[in-house]
């Protein structure tokens, strides 16, 4: 009677070895399952942060909203706007989170944590600036609605890009011209007409 206890554990040991050598199997798999991707597992974010923007104009006066929510690769950035001059607006995110008007020199320049100075323009073939985007279009009203991505900046406190909400903060920032995603140091955007900190959500 007191080998059945012992037979029953051999054989259990037989059968975990056996799902052990499939779980270890190197066959890739067929399926199509694995994501495509540009950047190793480590740089992947945990999806499922947000922050959200207030908007203002010069004056003060709100100037919309935005809203960005980090993805495993980088940022959507939903931009609902009012109040611009018709056509293509530069947008980008800058690297102090503070909004003073009119100017909102206080917001600094891009966002940009590589090494040496940052490159600007999407164009550009020695781009290195993390906080370049596509630009956003007013309509005959002066509103935006547009979504935009970038994988060069993140929410999450892991991942690939730079970190927007760390100690001093990020804001987004929306230029009076069209960004020509190749000229330095702003793609010829000129001034800053709306501007807001980018606030955890
Ligand atoms: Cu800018």
């Amino acid at each position: 009677m007191r080998m059945l206890p012992i037979a029953a554990s051999v054989l259990a040991l037989g059968a975990a070895a056996c799902s052990g050598d499939q779980a270890e199997s190197t066959t890739p798999p067929t399926d199509g399952t694995t994501p495509a991707t540009n950047q190793t597992a480590a740089q992947r974010a945990p999806v499922g942060a947000s922050a959200n923007v207030a908007l203002a104009d010069g004056e003060g006066a709100s100037a919309g909203t935005a809203t960005l929510r980090q993805g495993p690769q980088g940022v959507v950035i939903r931009v609902e706007a009012t109040g611009l001059t018709p056509g293509w607006h530069g947008i980008h995110l800058h690297a102090v989170g503070t909004c003073e008007g009119p100017a909102f020199q206080s917001a600094g320049s891009h966002v940009h944590g590589g090494a040496g100075e940052a490159v600007h323009g999407l164009l550009n073939e020695g781009q290195s600036d993390s906080g370049d985007l596509p630009n956003v279009y007013a309509d005959a009203q002066g509103r935006v609605n547009a979504e935009v991505f970038t994988t060069f900046a993140r929410l999450a406190d892991s991942g690939g890009g730079e970190h927007l909400l760390d100690e001093d903060g990020s804001a987004l920032l929306i230029h009076a011209s069209p960004d020509d995603h190749t000229s330095q140091p702003i793609g010829g955007s000129g001034d800053r007409v709306a501007c807001g900190v980018i606030q955890a959500g």
